[in-house]
C-alpha cells in the first residue's frame, strides 16, 4: 500500500511520500518538486503542470489555473465573480448553479465542472507519486485550507473520486504543518506537563492561515484557528501589475489591460520581480521585450516602494494572528515558537510584522514549501495499516460552529442546539435523543454567518425516516448520531429508534429539548474493532449522503447504552434511514460519468503521447541516421546507396512538416519501418565490424 500526501496548493502542488528511509517529497518529470496547479487543454490531449504553466501564454484561454477556491462555489457567488474579470479563460454556469470552466478540448467546446479540473491535477500528481513509487497509488491524504466549508471540502473530495484516489483524510494545511513539526521531536512534554504552544501561520500564493496547537509527547490539539481566506502572494502581484499598467499607459502610451496575453507576461514577471526583492533592497528592474506593438517596456522598483504600495495588503497581516490568540486564551509569552511556512512569508516585511506582534523572532525551521506535503504524508503513514509510525494523536478544531434545526411537531415553534461550538475537537461525534412521533427534518447549518468566507451557511438537510409513536402513543426516543467527520465534513451519520420495554418507566418528556451526549474521537471507538476499513472512517462512498438512508430499512439490533459507557440494561433499537440532501452535492450519476470521462481522457492522453513518440521516433531517426551516413557508416555504403538512402531521408523529412504533420501512430510507425529496412543492414555491418575487435578484446582480458 502507497504512503502518499499531497499538498493542494492554489498555485504549487507538492507530493511527499513514505519510503523505508522516511518522508520524502518527490519531483516530477521536470525533476521539479513543485507541479504547478495548471491544466492545459488542446486539440488532442490536455497538459497537466510544468507544460501547461509554459502554455498559460500561448494557449491562454484554455490554460486553467488559480481555480482552487471555486470548489462548492456558485457561479454567481460574489468571490467567483470577482475572479471572473481577472481569468484568462472563460467561467460558465452549470445547470445546476455552479462554477464551470468552458474550454476549447479536442476541437470543441467544452465545459468543465470544478471537481473535474482538480481531478486532473490529482490524476497528475497520482502518476507522479506511481512513477517514483514504482506501484498504484489510492491512498493519500490531501491538503485542504482550515477555512473550507462542507460543500468545499466535499466538491474536493468528489474531484478525489473521479481521480480514482482514495483520500484518507482532508487535512487542514496548518494542521499538517503542526503535525510535520511535531511528529521528530523528542523533547516535547510529558502528558502530564503543561503542553507546548506553537503558532503556524501558512501565507501561499491565495490564502493566509493561522493556527495554534499545543503539543505533549505523542499528540497535538489545535487551539485555535484564523485566517484572512484572500490574502497571498496573488495580492502582492497584483499591486505590482496595476503599478506596471499605470507606468506603462504613462510612459508608452499602452493599455495593458487590454491584451491578455500581455498581461499575463506582466503578471509572470511582476512575480519574479516581487521574489527578487525578497532578497534584494536595491532598485531592481523590469524589462520585457517585444511586449505590445513590438514595443520594449522597462522599468524598476525597489523593496521600499513596494511595501509602500502594499501598505493595505500589510496591515491585514496582524487581525488573523490577533484573532488566533485571542481565542486560544494564551499570553504571548505561553508561545514557545512561531513557526512560519508558504511562499509568501518569504517577503521580509511579512515576518518583520509576524515578529513584531509576537514580540520574538520567528522560526523557520520547517521547510517552507514541502511542510504541508510532508505532514500530509505523515498522516497518511499513520493511517496506513501498511506502515509503521510511532503514535501521534491529532485533535483538530471546527473552524465554525455548527447548529442543527428543527420543526416542533406538537406546535409552531422552532428548536435550535449547537452542536459544535468554534474549536471544538474534531474529528468528533455526538449523539442527539430526541423524542417524536413522526419523521423529522434537521437542518444543519453554520451559525456565525459573519465569520463564514461563504456566502451560503446551509449544510443539508437530514430527515429521519420511518419514526413512529410507541405502542401506547407516546413519542419514542430517537437517538441521532451526527459528527464531523476525518475530512472536517459534517453529516447526521446514523439515528435509531428506541423501543420501549415492558415494565419500563413510562419516559414523560414530550418533544422536549434534545440531549446531547459526546461520543468522541471516531478513531478513539474504532481501535477497539479489528477492521480492514481504514480507520473506521466511512470511505467516499458512504459518505456520500445525497442516496437515500444510511441502511436499508430497519434492522433490529441490541444496544448498549449510546455511549459506549458503562452497559445499561438492553434495550431494542431499530436503525432508521435518513436522507439527506446536503448543498451543491455532485449527483451521483453525474460523479460516475465524470470517473469514467477522467480515464477516457487519461486514455486519449496516452494514446496521444505514443503518437507524439511515434512521430519523434521518425525525425529522430531521419537525423540519426543521416549525421551516421556522413560519419561512423561512411565506410559500410556505398555512395550511391547513401546517396539514395539521403535523399529518401530528405523527403521523409520533408513529409514530416507537411501531410505527415499530424497522422496516426501507426503511419509512423510505418514509415520508420520502411527507413529501417534500409537503414537497418547498414547498421548491422556497422555493428559487426565494431563488434569484432572488441570480442577479441574480452577474449584476450579473459586469458
Ligand atoms: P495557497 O496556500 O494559497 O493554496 P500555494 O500553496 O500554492 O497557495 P505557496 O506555494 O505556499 O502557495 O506560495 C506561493 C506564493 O509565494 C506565490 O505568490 C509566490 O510568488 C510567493 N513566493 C515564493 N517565493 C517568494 C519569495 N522569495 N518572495 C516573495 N514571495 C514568494
Ligand atoms: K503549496
Ligand atoms: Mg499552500
Amino acid at each position: 500500500m502507497s504512503v502518499v500526501g499531497i499538498d493542494m496548493g492554489f498555485q504549487n502542488c507538492y507530493i511527499a511520500v513514505a519510503r523505508s528511509g522516511g518522508i520524502e517529497t518527490i519531483a516530477n518529470e521536470y525533476s521539479d518538486r513543485c507541479t504547478p496547479a495548471c491544466i492545459s487543454l488542446a486539440s488532442k490531449n490536455r497538459t497537466v503542470g510544468n507544460a501547461a504553466k509554459s502554455q498559460i501564454i500561448t494557449n491562454f484561454k484554455n490554460s486553467v489555473h488559480g481555480f482552487k477556491k471555486f470548489h462548492g462555489r456558485a457561479y454567481d457567488d460574489p468571490y467567483v465573480q470577482g475572479e471572473k474579470s481577472k481569468m484568462p479563460y472563460s467561467l460558465h454556469k452549470l445547470d445546476n448553479g455552479s462554477t464551470g470552466i468552458k474550454v476549447r478540448y479536442l476541437n470543441e467546446d467544452k465545459v468543465f465542472t470544478i471537481e473535474q479540473m482538480t481531478a486532473m491535477l490529482l490524476t497528475k500528481l497520482k502518476e507522479t507519486s506511481e512513477h517514483a513509487l514504482k506501484k498504484p497509488v489510492m491512498d493519500c491524504v490531501i491538503s485542504v485550507p482550515s477555512f473550507f466549508t462542507d460543500v468545499e471540502r466535499r466538491s474536493l473530495m468528489d474531484a478525489t473520486q473521479i481521480a480514482g484516489l482514495n483520500c484518507l483524510r482532508l487535512i487542514n494545511d496548518t494542521t499538517a504543518v503542526a503535525l510535520a513539526y511535531g511528529i521528530y521531536k523528542q523533547d516535547l512534554p510529558n502528558p502530564e506537563e503543561k503542553p507546548r504552544n506553537v503558532v503556524f501561520v501558512d501565507i501561499g500564493h491565495s490564502s493566509y492561515q493561522v493556527s495554534i496547537a499545543s503539543f505533549n509527547k505523542g499528540k497535538l490539539k489545535v487551539l485555535a484557528t484564523a485566517f484572512d481566506p484572500y490574502l497571498g502572494g496573488r495580492n502582492f502581484d497584483e499591486m505590482l501589475v496595476e503599478y506596471f499598467c499605470e507606468d506603462f499607459k504613462k510612459r508608452f502610451k499602452l493599455n495593458v489591460k487590454d491584451n491578455p496575453r500581455a498581461l499575463l507576461r506582466l503578471y509572470q514577471e511582476c512575480e519574479k520581480l516581487k521574489k527578487l526583492m525578497s532578497a534584494n533592497s536595491s532598485d531592481l528592474p523590469l524589462n520585457i521585450e517585444c511586449f505590445m506593438n513590438d514595443i520594449d517596456v522597462h522599468g524598476k522598483l525597489n523593496r521600499v516602494q513596494f511595501e509602500e504600495m502594499c501598505t493595505q495588503l500589510l496591515m491585514r497581516v496582524e487581525a488573523p494572528l490577533k484573532s488566533a490568540m485571542e481565542q486560544s486564551k494564551l499570553s504571548r509569552d505561553e508561545v514557545y515558537a512561531i513557526e512560519v511556512v508558504g511562499g509568501a512569508t518569504r517577503i521580509p516585511t511579512i515576518k518583520d510584522r509576524i515578529s513584531k506582534f509576537f514580540c520574538k523572532d520567528i522560526s523557520t525551521t520547517l521547510n517552507a514549501d514541502e511542510a504541508v506535503a510532508r505532514g500530509c504524508a505523515l498522516q497518511c503513514a499513520i493511517l496506513s495499516p501498511a506502515f509503521k509510525v510511532r503514535e501521534f494523536s491529532i485533535t483538530d478544531a471546527v473552524p465554525f460552529p455548527i447548529t442543527l434545526r428543527w420543526k416542533s411537531q406538537t406546535d409552531e415553534s422552532v428548536g435550535e442546539c449547537e452542536v459544535y461550538s468554534k474549536n471544538h475537537a474534531a474529528p468528533f461525534s455526538k449523539v442527539i435523543t430526541f423524542h417524536k412521533k413522526d419523521p423529522f427534518d434537521l437542518e444543519a447549518f453554520y451559525s456565525s454567518p459573519h465569520e463564514l468566507p461563504y456566502p451560503d451557511t446551509r449544510i443539508g438537510r437530514f430527515t429521519i425516516q420511518n419514526v413512529v409513536p410507541q405502542p401506547d402513543g407516546d413519542s419514542s426516543k430517537v437517538k441521532v448520531k451526527v459528527r464531523v467527520n476525518v475530512h472536517g465534513i459534517f453529516s447526521v451519520s446514523s439515528a435509531s429508534l428506541i423501543e420501549k420495554q415492558k415494565g419500563e418507566a413510562d419516559d414523560v418528556q414530550m418533544d422536549t429539548e434534545p440531549t446531547v451526549q459526546n461520543e468522541g474521537r471516531p478513531e478513539e471507538q474504532n481501535k477497539m474493532q479489528v477492521d480492514h476499513e481504514g480507520q473506521g472512517e466511512p470511505s467516499n462512498d458512504e459518505e456520500r449522503m445525497n442516496n437515500s438512508g444510511s441502511k436499508d430499512g430497519a434492522s433490529d439490533k441490541q444496544e448498549q447504552g449510546a455511549s459506549g459507557s458503562k452497559p445499561k440494561t438492553k434495550v431494542k433499537s431499530v436503525d432508521l434511514p435518513i436522507m439527506a440532501s446536503t448543498t451543491r452535492q455532485l449527483d451521483k450519476d453525474v460523479l460516475n460519468h465524470f470517473v469514467e470521462y477522467e480515464k477516457k481522457m487519461i486514455i486519449q492522453d496516452k494514446l496521444e503521447k505514443e503518437r507524439n513518440d511515434a512521430k519523434n521516433g521518425v525525425e529522430e531517426y531521419v537525423y540519426d541516421l543521416r549525421d551516421k551516413l556522413c560519419g561512423i557508416y561512411e565506410k559500410f555504403v556505398s555512395e550511391d546507396e547513401s546517396n539514395r538512402l539521403i535523399l529518401m531521408l530528405e523527403d521523409t523529412e520533408n513529409w514530416l512538416y507537411e501531410e505527415g504533420e499530424d497522422q496516426e501512430k501507426e503511419i509512423y510507425q510505418d514509415k520508420l519501418s520502411e527507413l529501417k529496412k534500409f537503414g537497418g543492414p547498414i547498421e548491422e555491418r556497422y555493428r559487426e565490424h565494431e563488434g569484432r575487435p572488441r570480442a577479441f578484446d574480452e577474449l584476450g582480458k579473459k586469458i
